[in-house]
């Protein structure tokens, strides 16, 4: 690369270019499992992502049948405390419900 001339002739490398930002959204990612009962799922998906009773129902439905769902898309922060909400109730219900988080 060549070098840039600045004030007074002074020669010096270009600046380091600009470091990749990371993804500003995350989705939070329900799995199905074979033990944790789809009233408690229901239940997780209106308390901790805010859902109304039919869309948990839809979305619940669609994680069962089809392994994985989308549940919601936040900041980083938001996602991994929603997920540790998640995982927290799971265990103390002792359901195995599990979520992950992706970048959107
Ligand atoms: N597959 C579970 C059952 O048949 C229900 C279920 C749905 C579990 C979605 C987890 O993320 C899940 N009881």
């Amino acid at each position: 690369m060549p070098l840039r001339t600045g004030t007074g002739g002074t020669k010096y490398a270009p600046r380091k270019k600009e470091k990749l930002k990371e993804p500003e959204e995350y989705r939070v990612v329900l799995l199905n499992d074979d033990y944790t009962t789809m009233d408690f799922v229901v239940e997780v998906l209106v308390s901790i992502f805010h859902k109304n009773q039919e869309e948990a129902e839809r979305i619940m439905l669609d994680v069962h049948q089809k392994g994985r769902g989308i549940v919601g898309q936040y900041t980083w922060d938001i996602a991994q405390t929603k997920a540790n909400q998640v995982h927290d109730l799971a265990r103390q219900y002792e359901f195995p419900l599990r979520c992950v988080i992706e970048p959107a």
